[in-house]
């Protein structure tokens, strides 16, 4: 009986493959993709908004123990006492065009919206689902249309396209604005305006080869608190 069972369901699953394979009416089932940075990262909610706050600044350098990857280091605070209201920025617009999200990278804010426009020219359909951090799929759209999502939990996502494999792109979603997306060719940061407080200040990268750091740091009105942050193997 058990093995009857276990071949009946590698049959279902044979013919699930086939299916994704050939049949338009299964298109938006996400394929099987795994996600490789999921965890959310948890935020509670402080007292003071942004717009009454005192505000300092930080900046510093991090410091590589071996060569640094050519991709995005995000820097970000999350505040001990919890993230104040904020303003949200406009929403970020992906383009799908030659089945390529357009931007493939960005960061967003906790709350900020991504908008995908498919601007293709031809007949061409997309599907936007995202893993990780947000785990929504936002159906199939034709050329001319749109589609937004707003992003409500910090953390990594990877967005992906059920109808073409290869169409991918990653978002990283601060706690809050307090953060400096690090470029590839230097290493130098700065976050200006950020209420006065004690944070943790943490790192994300887009390709992982360094522990993620995670310092202890205080700003303080109208002072610049410089911090050097060590990311090691
Ligand atoms: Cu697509």
């Amino acid at each position: 009986m058990q093995r009857k069972l276990a071949a009946a369901s590698l049959l279902v699953a044979a013919a699930a493959a086939l299916g994704v394979a050939v049949s338009p009416a299964v298109y938006g089932q996400p394929h099987a993709v795994k996600a490789t940075y999921t965890q959310v990262i948890e935020t509670s909610q402080g007292a003071t908004a942004w717009k009454d706050a005192d505000k300092g600044d930080l900046s510093g350098n991090i410091k590589f123990s071996a060569k640094r990857p050519s991709q995005p280091v995000v820097v970000y605070l999350v505040a001990d006492d919890g993230e104040g209201a904020f303003d949200v920025p406009a929403a970020m617009k992906v383009k799908q065009k030659g089945a390529k999200f357009e931007p493939s990278f960005g960061v967003l804010v906790r709350g900020q919206k991504a908008e995908f426009v498919n601007d293709e020219g031809a007949e061409i359909d997309h599907n936007v689902y995202f893993l990780g951090a947000a785990e929504v799929d936002l159906g199939i759209f034709q050329p001319g249309a749109t589609a937004e999502h707003e992003f409500t939990k910090a953390g990594e996502v990877s967005v992906h396209c059920s109808i073409h494999k290869l169409m991918d792109a990653k978002l990283f979603i601060a706690p809050s604005p307090a953060f400096a997306n690090v470029p590839a060719d230097d290493n130098a940061f700065s976050i200006k305006g950020v209420p006065v407080g004690k944070y943790t200040l943490k790192t994300w990268q887009k390709s992982k080869r360094f522990k993620d750091a995670e310092v202890k740091v205080e700003v303080k009105k109208g002072e610049t608190t410089k911090i050097d942050v060590e990311m090691t193997r």
